[in-house]
């Protein structure tokens, strides 16, 4: 069984598949801390988790156009100046789920707790490469490929690629990290070594690295070819021909209703009641304003409470949680109780809007937006 070696997982992660492990912990749990803990962070998987010996871990490095090539150890990594970032990881399929209501589609049925904040340490991406000769202005590069050391049956490792201006910049905060809050990285979230691409959709930041490769193409893993790529409502499976989108990087603004639950039964304390939630955006856009309504659209008021984390102004690499008090139902009394209507569906910014918008977000870069219209 390829899937003989898996770690031990909480207890409260709910799978939504088994082999491969794909989990989400419960929502409000979430909302309860700006950092998510190690144990209580979504899990996705693809393939079995490889079991990697640090002391023999080696990371390869290519450099396809200067044919420059290099082996860096666990030690080596640990050498370079460490890096510390707080960072959402969201999958892609994170609210699926929701999606499906719309219309069926493909793929893991996600709840809107497929995504995590975490503090991660490691090397820079930048740094590292720089030391095989590939620098900002110095290379014809276009992409930076990874792959994983969990293979498929025909032993094809995990893949993925980023364009080369992310893994360049000197302030992107790409990494390749050793630590998640602080504790050497847990089994499956990529012992030892996992790449981290703030602001980049979850199946860039490949887990288990094994091997970096600067080169001119895209990575030509299937989960960069034929998968995580976005296509109109009227497309499906049998018709797609996935060359005619890119892959997705930067993921677009996203929010959640984290407390209460879709149909919790709550108690109203002189005619509100207490929300809780996430917003993020891809990109490093900072979440600016949560606005929410409690009448299926008809008015909206801003969230009182935003909690980020700013340490790497003017990006915003991990999410805000907010809080709110929300006034609830025509004729709700204090001290009644009201079933709350609530959906939450994001406002996308990049893509077509989908659906009754209740939960609004304003991120640096629409608010930007809004101001030069407005002048
Ligand atoms: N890296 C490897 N090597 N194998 C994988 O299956 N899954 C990707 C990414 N990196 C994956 C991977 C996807 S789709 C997501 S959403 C994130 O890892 C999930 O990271 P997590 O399990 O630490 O939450
Ligand atoms: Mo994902």
């Amino acid at each position: 069984d390829p899937y003989g070696k898996e770690p031990r997982r909480h207890v409260a992660l709910k799978p939504s598949s088994r082999k491969p492990f794909n989990a989400e912990p419960p929502l409000p749990l979430l909302a309860d801390s700006l950092i998510t803990p190690n144990e209580l962070f979504y899990v996705r998987n693809h393939l079995p988790v490889p079991d990697v010996d640090a002391a023999s871990y080696e990371l390869e490095l290519n450099d396809e156009l200067s044919n420059n090539e290099k082996t860096l150890t666990l030690q080596d990594i640990r050498k370079y100046p460490k890096h510390t970032i707080t960072a959402t990881i969201m999958c892609a399929g994170n609210r699926r789920s929701e999606m499906t209501k719309v219309k069926g589609v493909k793929g893991l049925s996600w709840g809107q707790a497929a995504i995590g904040n975490a503090t991660w340490s490691g090397a820079r991406l930048c740094d590292v490469l720089k030391d095989l000769g590939v620098e900002d202005g110095k290379t014809d590069a276009l992409h930076v490929q990874f792959e994983g050391l969990d293979t498929d049956p025909a032993s094809m490792p995990y893949g993925a690629s980023i364009p080369i201006e992310k893994a360049l910049d000197s302030h992107g905060d790409v990494i390749l990290a050793y630590e998640m809050n602080g504790e050497p990285i847990p089994r499956d979230h990529g012992y030892p070594v996992r790449v981290v691409v703030p602001g980049v959709v979850g199946a860039r930041n490949v887990k288990w690295l094994g091997r970096i490769i600067v080169s001119k193409n895209e990575s030509d893993a299937h989960w960069q070819q034929n998968d995580y790529k976005g296509f109109a409502p009227n497309v499906d499976w049998d018709t797609v021909d996935f060359k005619k989108s890119p892959a997705i990087q930067e993921l677009p603004v996203i929010s959640a209703v984290c407390e209460p639950l879709e149909g919790d039964q709550v108690k109203v304390k002189e005619g509100k009641i207490k929300v809780r939630g996430y917003a993020w955006s891809g990109g490093g856009r900072k979440i600016v304003r949560v606005d929410v309504s409690s009448d299926g659209g008809r008015t909206w008021q801003a969230t009182d409470t935003l909690e980020s984390d700013s340490s790497r102004h003017p990006h915003a690499w991990g999410w805000t949680l907010w809080t709110t008090e929300v006034p609830v139902g025509k004729g709700a009394k204090p001290g009644s109780e009201s079933n709350v209507d609530k959906k939450g569906v994001e406002e996308d910014k990049e893509q077509l809007c989908r659906t009754n918008v209740e939960l609004k977000v304003e991120t640096e870069a629409l608010k930007q937006e809004v101001d030069d219209k407005q002048q």
